[in-house]
């Protein structure tokens, strides 16, 4: 399969993030595509590319101008609030919950980094709008390459994507690549597109961004928010409003579940997708559903992951596969490239 890959990517290399009153060194660490990149070209799965150069215009179609222009100014916004800042990232403090108002643009740096984030886990490090940047070039070039007439491209990108929401971050994410790239396959043409987010997390970023719309299909399987990650959206009877009724499908399962469970809700999401009709996909690659993930709680093993890509080849659809999480950062690799491996070779040998 096609691989888009930059190694802007380790531009982004958070220190710590907040975890229950802690700063903890960071999960999401430019290691982990490191070892996918390392997977893929050992088992000769495809070439690996560099993306094209594209302006703001295709990311500007997701995420609002103003959450743009923050990103692109935080980094040197941080440090001129206090020199000494360079050695450190970039945390918020401050957010606008219910009853304050959210029209308003503070002047304070760190107000306006609360109104655009949601958690104090992601932290914004001096390359990390390079890094969210050259990724959101890999899902446009992998979305390029399949209207092309390539069955399938992988976009080798981190930080990651589908927390962020149209003027948000969260969740180690900062632009949101699944998003970006099924935009770009509407404005190609394609009239109805799926996204099918099978990272361990709900892809809130990405449901919000489409939540009422009627040509984006959004399915989710992830762990149940009640107890997982991130909490407060990613529920079953979350279905859409307005012309996108119907085309939202969550499916959570809960912490602990393995991977007979875990296929039927892939089956099921694929069904949704497979209905709505859409023409062509986007996959949010997250392999953090591995029974050995520091984070997460379901139980899939290695092998299982050529199950997954040869359940997704199923479905028949141009394919563009978008990197998101998995933290068991030495067998993130094999993991990842398993479900490649699996599309690719579906209908080469039996899979159970
Ligand atoms: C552990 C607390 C976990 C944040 C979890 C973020 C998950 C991110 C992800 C993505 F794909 F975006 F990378 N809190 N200290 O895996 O969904
Ligand atoms: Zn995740």
């Amino acid at each position: 399969m096609l691989t888009v890959y930059n190694d802007q990517h380790a531009l982004h290399q958070g220190k710590f993030e907040m975890f229950r009153g802690e700063l903890v060194p960071c999960f999401e660490v430019p290691a982990r595509a490191d070892f996918v990149l390392r997977e893929l070209q050992a088992r000769r799965l495809g070439e690996v590319v560099l993306p094209d150069a594209f302006t703001n215009h295709a990311i500007a179609r997701v995420h609002s101008q103003r959450y743009l222009d923050f990103l692109t100014h935080a980094w040197d916004e941080w440090v001129a609030l206090d020199p000494a800042n360079v050695q450190r990232d970039a945390i918020p403090s401050y957010w606008p919950v219910r009853t304050f108002r959210s029209d308003v643009l503070p002047a304070s740096f760190p107000a306006r980094m609360g109104l655009f984030s949601y958690d104090a886990g992601s932290p914004l490090t001096s390359g990390t709008w390079a890094a969210a940047r050259a990724g959101a070039c890999c899902a446009l070039t992998a979305v390029q390459r399949v209207v092309q007439g390539e069955r399938a491209a992988f976009a080798l990108t981190r930080p990651p994507g589908h927390h962020a929401g149209m003027d948000f971050f969260g969740g180690y994410c900062f632009l949101n690549n699944a998003a970006i790239a099924a935009q770009a396959l509407r404005d190609a043409g394609m009239e109805r597109v799926a996204v099918l987010d099978i990272d361990y997390h709900h892809g809130n970023g990405t449901q919000a961004i489409f939540y009422g719309r009627g040509d984006v299909f959004f399915a989710s399987v992830h762990g149940d928010p009640h107890t997982e990650y991130p909490y407060y959206l990613g529920y079953a009877d979350e279905r859409g409003e307005g012309e996108g009724l119907g085309c939202n499908l969550n499916l959570p399962l809960a912490r602990g579940t393995g991977f007979a469970a875990w296929r039927e809700a892939l089956a099921q999401a694929l069904g949704g997708i497979n209905a709505f009709g859409a023409q062509a996909l986007v996959v949010s690659l997250g392999v953090d559903t591995f029974e050995g993930d520091p984070i997460s709680g379901f139980g899939l093993q290695s092998a299982d992951y050529l199950t997954v890509g040869a359940d997704i080849a199923a479905a028949g659809l141009p394919s563009v596969f978008v990197f998101e999480g998995g933290y068991a950062v030495a067998e993130v690799g094999v993991n990842a490239v398993n479900v490649l491996e699996g599309f690719v070779n579906r209908g080469r040998r039996p899979i159970p």
